[in-house]
């Protein structure tokens, strides 16, 4: 594998991808980015130009789509409108990109044999219920866990390993899927749970929590989903579909208080705001197909070591998400969140 083109590789977890394809292998890496609200270019800026090409363009566009596939020896495949609480407000984005985007990329590598990696999320299964944390051996997602999405982003991600599963099947395109659970790490728009905390306790402001705080995500540091992605597209096997988790399972409620406890404030200086519309309880990913069969395990086993680095970046980076905060809290503010 000489080329890799990257969709979405200016966003959170494909420029975190590039980088790692920088550091850890020999490939050259295109990057197709529609540069949207959610992108950073500076994500990827700094990176050797020998190395790594941007092109700018829309995944939905096969004019644009066909000769970059052809140019490549495999398509990792990144792009998505990727935020629940904008696919509630419109949904629109979220078929045309997500949908139509991935139907898009999966004729191009029919048409040119192109290896093919998708990447999802542990959301096309729905939600788990809230168990009492002690328990030993609590319910979690498997890769036979059957598909019941909740909100149009979900759906529309559902939709897309559905495709990518009939053109396996159909046409024998050579592909694997992943679903992952939710990430952290720099470079995470502000819009998401963990980077608006933060910049809200950065400005002096209090932490908003939808509901009670008793949801429960399962936390992974975007270095090991793009580790465990690599992983999957050399040695996974065609047509399989691989779950990637760190047992990073914590209460929105638990994130709240710890990074309260970081900036020195009391643990009850947050506010309650209104809950998401079908709001997801918990996720909880069995990773065990991954790390037997490939190998995998994840570097950043501690939470709290990872979201103590994640706070000092943004710290450190206040250049780069201070244009977008404002934007984002008062869209916030209309939706009551
Ligand atoms: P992101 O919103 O940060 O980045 C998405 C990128 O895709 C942006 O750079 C954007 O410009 C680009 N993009 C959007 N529409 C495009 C289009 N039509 N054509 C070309 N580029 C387009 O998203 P993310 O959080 O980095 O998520 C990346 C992928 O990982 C998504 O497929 C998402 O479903 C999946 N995923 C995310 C998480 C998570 O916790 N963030 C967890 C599991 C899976
Ligand atoms: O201000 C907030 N307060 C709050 O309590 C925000 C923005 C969120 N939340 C809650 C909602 C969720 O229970 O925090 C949790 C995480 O919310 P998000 O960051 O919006 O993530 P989530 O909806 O869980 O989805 C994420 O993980 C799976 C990504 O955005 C998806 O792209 C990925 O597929």
């Amino acid at each position: 594998m000489e080329r890799v083109l990257v969709t979405g590789g200016a966003g959170f977890i494909g420029s975190n991808f590039v980088h790692h394809l920088v550091r850890e292998t020999d490939v050259a890496v295109t990057v197709l980015d529609k540069l949207t609200y959610a992108s950073s270019r500076e994500a990827i800026d700094a990176l050797p130009s020998d190395r790594v090409t941007l092109v700018v363009g829309d995944i939905t566009d096969a004019a644009t789509v066909d000769p970059l596939v052809a140019g490549h020896d495999a398509v990792v495949h990144f792009a998505a409108e990727s935020h629940n609480d904008n696919s509630l407000h419109d949904p629109s984005p979220f078929v045309q990109t997500n949908i139509v985007g991935t139907f898009t990329l999966l004729e191009a590598v029919r048409r040119h044999d192109t290896r093919f990696h998708h990447v999802s999320t542990d959301e096309v299964y729905g939600d788990l219920p809230l168990v009492d944390p002690s328990l030993d051996d609590p319910e979690r997602f498997t890769e036979s866990t059957a598909y019941n999405p909740s909100s149009p982003y979900s759906a529309s991600k559902a939709a897309s390993d559905h495709l990518v599963r009939a053109w396996v099947r159909s046409f024998g395109v050579q592909a694997t899927l992943s679903n992952c659970s939710n990430n952290y790490g720099p470079w995470q728009h502000v819009e998401k749970f963990i980077p608006r905390q933060v910049t809200e306790l950065i400005d002096g402001r209090q932490p908003r929590l939808y509901g009670s705080g008793a949801n429960v995500r399962d936390w992974i540091h975007a270095d090991d989903h793009s580790a465990a992605v690599w992983r999957i597209l050399t040695a996974g096997r065609i047509g399989e579909t691989y779950l990637i988790g760190a047992d990073g399972e914590h209460d929105n409620l638990t994130v709240v208080r710890m990074l309260l406890e970081a900036f020195g404030r009391p643990a009850d200086d947050f506010v309650h705001v209104t809950d998401r519309a079908g709001h997801d309880l918990r996720y909880a990913i069995d990773s065990t197909k991954l790390r037997t069969e490939l190998g995998w395990s994840p570097r950043y086993a501690d939470f709290a070591e990872g979201l103590a680095r994640t706070v000092d970046w943004y710290r450190a980076n206040e250049a780069w998400w201070r244009p977008a905060k404002a934007v984002t809290e008062a869209a916030y503010a209309v939706k009551g969140h």
